[in-house]
């Protein structure tokens, strides 16, 4: 089966995506998720320029060697552009297998070890009683496991909080726009909040948070410490991570479980975390991962240190994304938890899929490939909007990170 065909379609249905689309010559065709939130154009251009041009005649079966291709082939490797646009190849040649043989693309990763991927959701609020009221409505929709935010006394426009009568999404459209923080005023709150949320959901629901990588080793460790008597599931992306060791301290000090990459691309961006058993939770995803076929190995490699996956699920990765990343989940032995971050009723519209929530759970659906489709007629009535993630800075001025 010879790759005929592929480009790109970049659309902003609610927020910005780009989708690749591979047809062959046996009609047959799958399709990959190369969103990267407020780059999205430059990964279109590395997929458009570099990428396509090569892909146009090889043989669609040969996942791995046109993985293998792309990544020793170009010569420079890693970083979020390149993966993600590698990533966009892998998942669409599975959908393709997917779509050949018959079957859906878990059957094809070892067929399923378990019933549905269960899955956490955000609550939010201005405060904490109203993200006390917001984990109450999500338990009410029957998820089992919730991420607690609210704002930060002190500070404008805390991350994971949504302005007024929004569903939060991080990226914002036009230029970077800035807020503030400090560390000190969220480390005072922090451990509030989660003792609040935990006395009103009780012992049994998961509580997730994410530091959104604000926080120094030894402050993290402090705050890993002082969340333990509220049982977290995880505590997400306590510091920047490019400096893995900067885990052995929080290791160190605190039983609260740690989760960790969202925004890794390469399993050398984990090796030590994971080698080390300095974290429980490994956040890579299908998209800036690199594909299905590298995460596969990421989560086998993980499995032997006891390290289980919580792959990224926020809305600036699309549904097929979501659909590649629960085929995945729903195989590997050491999966963990899926974040689901709903995408809003317009992006569901032009993304008709397969996959399907229910009671807690998520299932990526029997369809053949990763079950995701696009409307392409209504996709070009939304046309890519420049987006952009926030900023931040510290109380005098000095960036930080966000
Ligand atoms: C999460 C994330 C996201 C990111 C976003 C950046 O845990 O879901 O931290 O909300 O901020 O994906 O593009
Ligand atoms: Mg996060």
């Amino acid at each position: 089966m010879k790759i005929t065909d592929a480009r790109l379609i970049v659309c902003s249905p609610d927020r910005n995506f780009v989708t690749l689309r591979i047809d062959t010559d046996e009609g047959i065709y799958g399709l990959g998720d190369a969103t990267l939130n407020g780059r999205e154009l430059a990964v279109a251009s590395y997929l458009q320029e570099h990428v396509v041009p090569c892909l146009i005649g090889r043989d669609a079966s040969m996942i791995e060697d046109t993985w293998q291709f792309l990544y020793r082939g170009a010569y420079w490797r890693r970083g979020p552009v390149t993966m993600s646009a590698i990533a966009a190849v892998d998942m669409a040649l599975w959908d393709i297998k997917g779509k050949a043989l018959n079957t859906p693309v878990y059957n094809l990763l070892g067929g399923a070890s378990r019933q549905g991927c269960m899955v956490y959701t955000h609550a939010n609020g201005a405060d904490i009683a109203e993200a006390v009221d917001s984990v109450q409505k999500h338990l009410a929709e029957g998820y089992l496991a919730i991420r607690a935010q609210a704002g930060v006394p002190g500070i404008a426009s805390s991350y994971g909080v949504p302005k007024a009568g929004k569903p939060y999404e991080p990226a914002e459209r036009g230029l970077p726009s800035e807020s503030v923080w400090s560390s000190e005023r969220y480390l005072r709150f922090a451990p509030k909040l989660m003792e609040a949320v935990r006395a009103s959901v009780g012992p049994d629901v998961h509580l997730l948070h994410d530091v959104h990588h604000r926080l120094t080793p030894i402050q993290a460790a402090r705050l890993g410490k002082e969340l333990e008597p509220h049982d977290l599931f995880w505590m997400e992306d306590p510091v920047p991570a490019e400096l893995q060791e900067g885990f052995r301290t929080i290791r160190q000090h605190t039983t609260t479980p740690l989760a960790v990459g969202e925004v890794f691309n390469s399993i050398y961006d984990a090796h030590e975390l994971i080698r080390n058993q300095w974290i429980d939770y490994l956040r890579m995803t299908v998209v800036h991962g690199g594909g299905i076929t590298p995460l596969k190995k990421a989560a086998d490699f993980a499995a032997f240190y006891h390290v289980k996956t919580g792959f990224h699920g926020a809305t600036d990765l699309s549904p097929v994304t979501m659909a590649a990343a629960l085929h995945l989940g729903l195989a590997i032995h050491n999966f963990g938890i899926q974040e689901h971050m709903p995408h809003t009723a317009l992006t569901d519209e032009v993304f008709p899929h397969s996959y399907r929530f229910e009671a807690g759970y998520m299932h990526p659906g029997d369809a053949p490939g990763l079950g995701v489709e696009i409307d392409e007629t209504l996709a070009a009535k939304y046309p890519y909007q420049r987006a952009y993630l926030p900023t931040a800075r510290l109380l005098d001025g000095t960036v930080t990170d966000w």
